[in-house]
């Protein structure tokens, strides 16, 4: 047990309101600091504006940083303010005074950090329900954006993706090409192991499972054009699954689907269509056929 410090050793009485100092500063740097990095780091979060998702999600990370940024200021000040004026005078060998409890800390430290996750957790749910989320919500999605929808499949396999449009009678390509101001409804799948479907700047990523319909959400903007990666490790050529995907005007887009389904209709009947042939027929969701699992 550590003996007690003598009167001659002990720190003086400190009248000093320390508390108060220490909000002032904090109030003051916070006042400063939030809006200044919110301005000019939120335009630096991804994933852009590539989409109405792509969109809120920076709003979403720039909210998050707002309100991080008074956190991260309160331990800054308390760090540099505990640092200046509550270290051991030189050559002195003085435990400080023992903090056992205080109540009012606790309540405020309570109070505040619950009334920041219940505002967090609020703002995001409005946030979901207001367009859906890029993010994969699984076959049954609680957040549906209103409208007509174009639908669109994504299946992947190893190790690329294919791009179904049931719309345009079931037309199969490896590209991704969309209509631009348009809400799209991606049902994302896999025939094989587990992929991640990623359109990078469109605020897209969902995973790609076999025997699951994983349903994630976009509107897409003006006329860009758009990474497609798969974010999963899904075998040796991983690597090789990205490609360049298209927003474009309605009228281009027409013509794409006409086009495309003239080849299609020239291809599909080469193509293999049932799993017994090791194809696979249209389907919400598939199985790996044994021989062709992973390995
Ligand atoms: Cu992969």
């Amino acid at each position: 047990m550590a003996a007690e410090p003598s009167a001659a050793s002990r720190p003086p009485a400190d009248s000093t309101n320390h508390g108060f100092r220490v909000v002032v500063a904090w109030i003051a740097l916070s006042v400063v600091a939030t809006p200044l990095v919110a301005i000019l780091v939120g335009r630096l979060f991804p994933p852009g504006n590539g989409s109405a998702q792509g969109t809120e999600q920076v709003l979403d990370n720039t909210v998050l940083l707002s309100v991080i940024t008074p956190v991260v200021c309160l331990l800054a000040v308390f760090f540099v303010y505990g640092l200046r004026s509550f270290h051991a005078a030189p050559g002195a060998v003085v435990d400080g005074p023992p903090l056992r409890n205080d109540s009012r800390i606790q309540i405020l430290w309570i109070v505040g950090t619950g009334v920041i996750v219940l505002f967090l957790a609020g703002f995001g749910t409005f946030e979901l329900l207001q367009n859906g989320a890029g993010g994969g919500q699984g076959p049954n999605p609680i957040a549906v954006p209103g409208g007509s929808k174009l639908q669109v499949q994504v299946i992947g396999q190893q190790w690329q993706f294919t791009y179904r449009y049931p719309s345009l009678g079931g037309l199969e390509s490896n590209q991704l090409v969309l209509p631009e101001n348009t809400d799209v409804e991606l049902h994302v799948t896999s025939l094989d192991v587990i992929h991640s479907f990623w359109a990078y700047e469109l605020g897209v990523k969902a995973d790609a499972n076999p025997g699951s319909d994983n349903v994630a959400f976009v509107e897409t903007k003006g006329p860009e054009t758009f990474h497609v990666r798969c974010a999963e490790l899904c075998g040796l050529w991983h690597g090789y699954m990205y490609n360049n995907g298209r927003v474009v005007s309605s009228a281009q887009f027409q013509s794409w689907a006409s086009q495309q389904k003239k080849l299609y209709a020239a291809i599909a009947p080469f193509m293999n269509k049932s799993p017994a042939d090791g194809g696979a027929p249209y389907s919400k969701t598939y199985l790996p056929l044994p021989s062709e699992r992973a390995g």
